[in-house]
């Protein structure tokens, strides 16, 4: 079944002022949709057509060689923007509890450890990407991703990411991503993250 973007549980100025409203319509509107209809063009056809994409992006190495750029990118694209979009929320932020809590400051030390970790990595992400809280094996970690690459596709478990693409905040911060990423906190929906957890 091809691919739809998902509606935003939100209005596009929800966010504000941490995220502005122009950039999450573009962003949502226009960004994710274009994953989406590159996504569906690439799979069109192949045995992966009906696949779930998180399933996709779990065995690239399914991904016909041909298609496997468009897919990785694509699918990826789509992948990450529904996670991210799910992650937020107006009048959310705050601080973890419970198990999530928990495994955050076993692997970190500290909630404000682990806040260092996920902005460095989306800071030094050079040009386009990701930055990514995952669990892999039996702990949580912090990684970087380049472009819409997802660590679901190296066997890890996405909890929580943020887009660090000069779409995703150039309209009020410019070439400040330091800011956006310190801004983006205010928006972070913990309950989700800790229910991934939960799951994973
Ligand atoms: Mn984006």
């Amino acid at each position: 079944m091809a691919y739809t973007v998902p509606p935003l549980a939100y209005p596009y100025d929800a966010l504000e002022p941490y995220i502005d409203a122009r950039t999450m319509e573009i962003h949502h509107d226009k960004h994710h949709q274009a994953y989406v209809d590159k996504a569906n063009a690439a799979l069109e056809g192949t045995s992966l057509a009906d696949a779930s994409v998180e399933d996709v992006l779990r065995d690239l190495s399914a991904v016909p060689q041909d298609k496997l750029a468009a897919v990785k990118n694509n699918a990826g694209g789509h992948y990450n923007h529904t996670l991210f979009w799910e992650s937020m929320g107006p009048g959310k932020g705050g601080e973890p509890s419970g198990e999530l809590a928990d495994a955050i400051n076993a692997a970190f030390g500290s909630f404000e450890d682990f806040k260092g970790k996920m902005k460095e990595a989306g800071v030094n992400q050079f040009g386009s990407g990701w930055s990514w809280l995952v669990k892999s094996g039996g702990e949580v970690a912090v990684v970087p991703s380049a472009n819409q690459d997802n660590p679901i596709s190296d066997g890890k478990v996405p909890l929580l990411g943020v887009d660090v693409w000069e779409h995703a905040y150039y309209l009020t911060y410019q070439n400040r991503r330091p800011d956006y990423i310190d801004a983006w906190w205010n928006v972070v929906d913990w309950d989700v993250v800790a229910a991934r957890l939960a799951a994973a």
